[in-house]
């Protein structure tokens, strides 16, 4: 049973189709309360539960789910992103101590990611942006981040960076650890190289001396018996 002062109710805001209803699929299977992450395509998400909801494949109403994460309790509360909606979203943000910010890295900064981080801003609620979508041919983190910082606040620091644009492509993604591994490789071997060659010059150099003691021994010696 969780304290008081471990539970953190948290509220997930942002445009229409950001991908709230997933993100918070993801944190609830991550969290092991569901043994299969579902999605918003098969209609077999946690907080979209409404048969309306799930046939029209986006959020409608608020929907809350619990679970525990590092000794905290964590109530995740999810929001419609449609503007005809957003009484459901300011519902959430009058009960959250902190309202995660879920944006599109592809669309970028939306009207109403603007509209509801003014609503949060004037309740001074603490914000986090999360840049999602990353997986997506024309994401951009980095251009996102700037929006973020020209729209919303300059003072917005990456926490978390993510591991690659347009990750999506995993032959992108791949080659670009391929080609840490191969100059990490490369490295190794340059490093080996330059341990071995003085190593190689000294077996060498005792190499060719016993080879010359041993063709000159007999002679010398032949030369002493005569
Ligand atoms: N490629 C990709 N698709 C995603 C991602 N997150 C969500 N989607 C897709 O984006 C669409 C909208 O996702 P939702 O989770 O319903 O978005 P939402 O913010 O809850 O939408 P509303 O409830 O209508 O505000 C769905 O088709 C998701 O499968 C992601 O990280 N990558
Ligand atoms: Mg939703």
């Amino acid at each position: 049973m969780a304290t008081t002062e471990q539970i953190r109710n948290v509220v997930l805001l942002g445009h229409n189709g950001s991908g709230k209803t997933s993100l918070a699929e993801a944190m609830l299977h991550e969290a092991q309360v569901t043994s299969r992450q579902g999605t918003v395509e098969r209609g077999d998400t946690v907080m979209d539960h409404d048969p309306e909801e799930r046939a029209l494949g986006q959020s409608i109403s608020l929907a809350v789910a619990s679970f525990d994460w590092q000794g905290h309790r964590i109530n995740l509360i999810d929001t419609p992103g449609y503007a005809d909606f957003r009484g459901e979203a300011i519902l959430g943000l009058a009960a959250a101590d902190l309202a995660v910010f879920v944006i599109d890295g592809v669309a970028g900064v939306q009207s109403q990611d603007v509209a509801l981080w003014r609503l949060a801003s004037s309740m001074a609620i603490p914000r986090l942006v999360f840049v999602n979508k990353l997986d997506r041919e024309r994401s951009s983190f980095d251009r996102t981040l700037a929006q973020v910082r020209e729209v919303f606040s300059s003072h917005a620091d990456p926490a978390e960076l993510p591991i690659g644009e347009e990750s999506g492509s995993l032959d992108a993604m791949l080659g670009k650890v391929a080609g840490f591994y191969e100059e990490e490789v490369d490295n190794a071997v340059d490093s080996l190289s330059s341990l071995l060659e003085p190593l190689i010059m000294v077996v060498l150099g005792v190499l060719i001396g016993g080879l010359v003691i041993a063709m000159y021994l007999p002679i010398f010696m032949l030369g002493q018996v005569i």
